[in-house]
């Protein structure tokens, strides 16, 4: 079937043409109402802890191997809300709205049953190219995620390819008291379905998990590869080099279920990503607990409004204002002599961390950049 409305099939059209003739920031192009969506890429990052107890159990974790077993498992259970809820909510993946430079969101997943609170920072740090930072933070238990992101994006066979840049560093305080460090790079997307108005992503190619001890590497694959099954994946665990410990391989679908299939534990089960989520709950980060101008929520309160009731000539003439006003302020900002600052990160040209880590499995580039959390949590605590 064909989900492009009758009267925006031109629109539609002329969009994909110009995704096709051009390659680069996808994110600030006009597309027609239908494919938009009310929620800002900002909010994204939240997708990393919707099992929150998935999230705080790998402090939980006596030995190594468990470890990073359970942050395979964590890092599994994301990759359905990352790549298919939109689907589930929209009935498509839709065009998120392109956050504007230091757009905020904070939010928070309450302490239940002992895993305590979990708290979520995320600022735009670009706008172009889009760069959205973020920090995803367990205090009580020692885990904390820290990363950014941002894509590159070109057109092959009638697909969007989006190169995922950026990494994250995930620490964890082991129950002896060490904090470890695991680097964790992103999958590659191919966005199918364009023609007939509805995308999907399936996806592709190799991410990495890496620590000094252990070594992850998963393989993504679609329809007709490895078990011929959409959303596949198999992921293999061997030690780092000079580390010891078991191999394990992973193999299963993302968004539903997985199992060891060869090491110690070959046939057992892994992991079911069928069971309860849990929405990240958004909380404003003035003192008074209000939501400030840049938080996503206010920011694009008319726009979004517009969207989900299908007034688009508000949320376009929403949208145009927003854009405008920023548009000012850089003209300010240069004639002033002066630029945005960042208020919860800095900027640094090389990580170190992934500098260490990245040839424990030859990823490349051999370093990245990255934005280091200035430890400036607003009180955003429940
Ligand atoms: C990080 C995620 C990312 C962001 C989105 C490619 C995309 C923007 C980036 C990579 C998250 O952790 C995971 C999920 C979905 C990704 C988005 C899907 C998408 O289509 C957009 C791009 C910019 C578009 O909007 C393309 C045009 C659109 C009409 C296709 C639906």
């Amino acid at each position: 079937g064909d989900a492009v409305p009758a009267a925006q099939r031109s629109s539609w059209t002329s969009f994909l043409k110009s995704i096709a003739s051009f390659s680069g920031d996808l994110s600030s192009m006009t597309a027609p109402p239908f494919i938009l969506s009310p929620v800002s890429l900002t909010e994204f990052p939240a997708y990393w802890c919707e099992r929150p107890e998935l999230f705080s159990a790998i402090a939980d974790q006596k030995t190594d191997e468990d470890r990073v077993l359970a942050v395979l498992k964590w890092f599994i259970s994301t990759l359905k809300g990352q790549y298919t809820s939109r689907n589930e909510s929209m009935g498509s993946e839709k065009k998120p709205l392109n956050p504007v430079l230091g757009e905020l969101f904070y939010g928070v997943w309450p302490d239940r049953n002992g895993r305590g609170e979990t708290k979520l920072l995320v600022e735009q740090v670009s706008h172009h190219p889009p760069i959205t930072a973020y920090v995803i933070e367990n205090e009580s238990k020692g885990v904390k995620l820290v990363g950014h992101n941002a894509q590159k994006t070109s057109f092959s066979g009638g697909s969007i390819i989006v190169k995922q840049i950026g990494h994250a560093i995930l620490n964890v305080k082991t129950p002896s008291g060490v904090t470890e460090e695991y680097l964790i790079t992103l999958p590659r997307l191919r966005i199918d379905g364009l023609w007939y108005g509805s995308p999907y992503i399936e996806l592709a190619e190799t991410s990495y998990i890496v620590s000094q001890k252990y070594v992850c590497t998963i393989e993504y694959k679609g329809k007709g590869y490895f078990s011929g099954k959409s959303h596949s994946f198999k992921a293999t665990l061997t030690p780092a080099p000079g580390a010891s410990g078991k191999d394990h391989v992973v193999e299963g679908l993302w968004h539903t279920t997985s199992k060891y299939s060869s090491g110690p534990r070959s046939g057992k089960d892994f992991h079911d990503v069928n069971g309860p989520k849990e929405e990240v709950k958004a909380v404003g980060g003035e003192s008074s607990g209000e939501m400030g101008d840049f938080e996503t929520r206010k920011l694009w309160s008319l726009v979004a409004k517009g969207i989900r009731e299908g007034d688009f000539e508000t949320a376009s003439k929403e949208k145009s204002k927003i854009e405008n006003e920023q548009r000012q302020r850089r003209r300010d900002e240069a004639a002033a002599g002066t630029t945005w600052q960042l208020k919860h990160f800095t900027h640094i040209e090389s990580d170190p961390i992934y500098q260490r880590l990245s040839p424990l499995a030859k990823i490349t580039p051999p370093t990245e950049d990255y934005y280091v959390f200035q430890d400036n949590w607003p009180p955003v605590s429940q």
